[in-house]
């Protein structure tokens, strides 16, 4: 099993990493960041989430754009650059300058990215789509080994399938020239994919898949839940909310991505606008959101109206003048107002969010890893005792032969033998009961890992 709950970078955490000063660490995790309860990143982040925006790359020389962009959001997903065309218009000479620097002005300042996208049936480039049969097959499985590998280690998540199934009534899949390689070309694309890159999240993404009584729906479901029956590696279903007066925003949505989350995958809304930009829908699809505890983050699908794909439908957060419009207030007060209850909901909790005392409670820390041939991910679940944890240790023993080579949530001292785990700043207030995860990828094998928690 793969984690159960996402735990997005916030950009203290993460410019903390960089810095890796112990005394400016120390520091740091006594306070909430600056931002806190005044950017959607930093609101989301609050509540173990992210919060995301489409970046247009040919925009980053537009100081309005990035303005917002830098303060306001903690996920970053390529607007086309990633896209197969983009990244391999010839066959086997890829094109990374666009996609690169997209990556690179996230990283840099502490956002993550999203990955989208490496297998769909549009934009693809002109050589691809002329090709048929097992010539399309294998150049759709090198094109995503090549990509993935490219930005292994830099993108969180990627969808690696986009919109596979058809519109309508059928709840099968689209008619394409992928599709016709074979009915196993997804999770052909996901085994791929994972080998590529084990410590990505894998996701499907799709759009109409919203109402939980649409066919398409429904396909979907069936195709997740039978990759979780026979272990084809899937981790997350992305949700692109593409909400307007044709396929509008729904109640149900909120069942919806619970029970996608219940086949034990996360669920990501990863392209969000709404026609008209309705401040209690946006409020409502943040709530649904809130409430389904595998649902990782938003992201929009662009900044300002004047960014949008379909700008004349002024569905964002920001006016073109770059103005915060009452979509965007309702999505920080949800943000901020939003709790973390466990899938399924809960009863509302009684008391208001607070800062938790020094817990004295203490901790325990569970492991799930998945290991292939030469390396593993470890996630790990920190769970607070009968008091609040306001910050947390965990010991994890490596056996000889085990390198930690990469690590997400946590801060570490030790890459074999013994290492120690510490919360980051966004991560390390955990209710009585609650829990919070943390992982790392490594060379070797695991073996059977017995980590051990203790509070502060
Ligand atoms: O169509 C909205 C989204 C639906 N889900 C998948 C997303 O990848 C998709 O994004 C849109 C982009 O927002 C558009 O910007 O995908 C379109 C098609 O890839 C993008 O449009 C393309 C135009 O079709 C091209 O002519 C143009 O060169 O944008 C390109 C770059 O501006």
């Amino acid at each position: 099993m793969r984690s159960t709950r996402w735990k997005a970078a916030s950009r203290a955490a993460l410019a903390l990493a960089g810095a890796g000063a112990l005394a400016a660490s120390m520091a740091l995790f006594a306070t909430a960041p600056a931002s806190a309860g005044t950017t959607l990143g930093a609101s989301a982040a609050e509540k173990g989430r992210y919060f995301g925006t489409a970046v247009a790359g040919f925009k980053l020389s537009d100081s309005a754009y990035t303005t917002i962009l830098n303060r306001e959001f903690n996920m970053v997903t390529a607007e086309n650059e990633m896209k197969m065309n983009a990244t391999e218009p010839q066959q086997n000479q890829f094109s990374y300058g666009a996609a690169d620097q997209i990556v690179n002005h996230a990283r840099s300042r502490g956002m993550s990215v999203r990955g989208h996208t490496l297998a769909w049936h549009s934009q693809q480039p002109g050589w691809m789509e002329s090709m048929s049969g097992s010539a399309l097959r294998q150049a759709m499985l090198n094109h995503v080994t090549q990509v993935a590998t490219h930005f292994r280690g830099q993108v969180v998540a990627w969808d690696v399938v986009n919109e596979a199934f058809a519109d309508g009534s059928s709840g099968g899949r689209r008619d394409s020239n992928l599709q016709r390689t074979g009915n196993d070309w997804i999770e052909a694309a996901f085994r791929a994919a994972r080998a590529a890159d084990p410590g990505a999240k894998l996701c499907y993404n799709d759009y109409n898949t919203d109402n939980w009584t649409h066919a398409k729906t429904q396909g979907v479901y069936n195709m997740v839940r039978d990759f979780k029956a026979r272990g084809v590696p899937i981790d997350c279903v992305g949700f692109q909310s593409h909400f307007n007066n044709d396929s509008p925003y729904v109640s149900n949505y909120r069942t919806t991505l619970s029970s996608f989350a219940a086949l034990g995958v996360d669920v990501q809304i990863t392209e969000l606008d709404i026609q008209g930009a309705s401040a209690s829908t946006y409020r409502s699809v943040v709530e649904d959101c809130l409430a389904v505890a595998r649902c990782n983050g938003i992201t929009v699908w662009g900044i300002r109206d004047s960014d949008s794909w379909r700008a004349s439908q002024t569905p964002l957060l920001f006016n073109s003048n770059g103005s915060k419009k009452a979509a965007y207030d309702a999505v920080l007060a949800a943000l901020n107002n939003g709790t973390t209850p466990t899938d399924p909901p809960t009863d509302p909790p009684t008391d208001p969010p607070t800062t938790p005392p020094p817990g004295t409670g203490g901790c325990t820390a569970t492991v799930s890893v998945n290991q292939w041939n030469g390396g593993f991910v470890a996630n790990v679940r920190v769970t607070a005792g009968s008091s609040a944890l306001n910050g947390w240790t965990v010991s994890i023993g490596l056996p000889s032969g085990a390198t930690v080579t990469n690590a997400w949530s946590a801060n570490r001292s030790g890459n074999t033998g013994t290492t120690n785990w510490t919360n980051v700043a966004y991560n390390g207030q955990v209710g009585a009961g609650q829990s919070t995860e943390f992982g790392f990828q490594a060379n070797g094998t695991a073996g059977s890992l017995s980590p051990t928690c203790s509070a502060g």
